[in-house]
């Protein structure tokens, strides 16, 4: 029934001006002032749905409605579903996106600063992970990324230690046994660099694709944390897991600062703790599947190599200090990130 339908027949029914004005007012108005009343939240992530960091959203989504109910909607499109994955900072700059977990590598892009963090070997483990990122040296390095990418770090997620998994049956000791090994590495130069600094060919694809490739060969290999192969199933189309564990990896929980700027305190407050909190969820999982993957892969029928990390290190280390990356880090920083203890 329209409007003015409804109108006439209450009429009829002897319902006054004043009492139509209320009933419809309620009637209709109410529901459209709740939904203008909720901020929405819309995340994207390329991460697939079994994956910690994927799961996480929902936590910041629980926690959200706990401590301020009722006053977002938070939306988690997952499998890179809204944004490309990369695409997620430039989103949030122009408003397009609210929140994502963004890496290293593509707050580089207008930070080159921070392209500390995309080298191998840098970032000891996960402690000093989260000592670094939650003490005064991420109180540094955030700085710039709030100013230039517009976007605010609200907590660091654990990624996980990155190894090379490889499709093929491979015994790999050191960097020189990687040459022409075709590597998937995610799509900037930051990430192919360091594809190239462990010895391999570096092949850029995004991370949906990867397992396809692995089936079909297009690619040798890839490298990504152990959580990140079991969620994603690599496993599946891969015969060798190489322990090089060159990158302890990060992705930042991140919102656009436009968004979070206009938020009251209070509710400020309400989601850095909902991050905080999705973010400890991951990394606690992250960390005890780390702990048992290796004998999963195992019983999956994979070759589990323990390389020689020294030589690992060593090459990539002196590749990184002779490259452009590093000429982009602030003097001294390097030193003040490994005295973190
Ligand atoms: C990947 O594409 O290999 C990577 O691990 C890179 C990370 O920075 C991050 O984007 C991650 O994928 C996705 O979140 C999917 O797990």
């Amino acid at each position: 029934m329209s409007h003015t339908t409804l109108q006439n027949a209450l009429r009829r029914a002897g319902f006054s001006t004043f009492a139509l004005v209320v009933a419809l007012g309620l009637g209709f108005a109410a529901p459209q002032a709740v939904a203008q009343t909720k901020q929405v939240i819309r995340i994207s992530t390329p991460a697939v749905p079994d994956d910690w960091h994927a799961k996480m959203w929902t936590v910041f989504k629980e926690n959200l409605e706990k401590s301020a109910p009722g006053q977002f909607d938070v939306q988690i499109h997952l499998n890179a579903a809204l944004f490309k994955q990369g695409t997620e900072p430039a989103a949030m700059a122009r408003g397009n996106l609210e929140m994502s977990a963004i890496s290293a590598q593509d707050i580089s892009k207008l930070v080159p600063e921070f392209s500390i963090f995309t080298a191998g070997y840098i970032i000891r483990d996960v402690e000093h992970q989260q000592k670094v990122f939650n003490g005064p040296v991420g109180e540094e390095v955030f700085k710039p990324v709030v100013q230039k990418l517009e976007v605010t770090p609200l907590a660091t997620a654990y990624l996980g230690t990155r190894q090379v998994m490889l499709r093929e049956v491979k015994d790999v000791k050191t960097p020189a046994d990687l040459k022409g090994v075709k590597l998937r590495m995610p799509a900037s130069k930051e990430w192919l660099f360091l594809g190239e600094a462990l010895g391999a060919t570096p092949m850029p694809l995004a991370y949906g694709e990867v397992y396809l490739a692995l089936q079909t060969g297009t690619i040798d290999g890839q490298d990504n944390p152990l959580p990140s192969v079991r969620a994603a199933k690599f496993y599946e189309v891969s015969k060798t897991i190489v322990m090089t564990s060159h990158l302890v990896d990060a992705v930042f929980v991140a919102i656009s600062s436009k968004f979070f700027n206009a938020l009251k305190p209070e509710q400020q407050q309400k989601v850095r703790l909902a991050a905080e909190a999705a973010a400890r969820y991951n990394n606690a999982n992250r960390v005890k599947d780390e702990a048992e993957l290796v004998d999963f892969f195992k019983a999956q029928g994979l070759k589990v190599v323990t390389p020689d990390v020294a030589a690992f290190r060593k090459t990539v280390q002196e590749k990184y200090m002779k490259s452009d990356i590093a000429k982009t880090w602030p003097k001294g920083l390097l030193e003040r990130i490994n005295a973190v203890r």
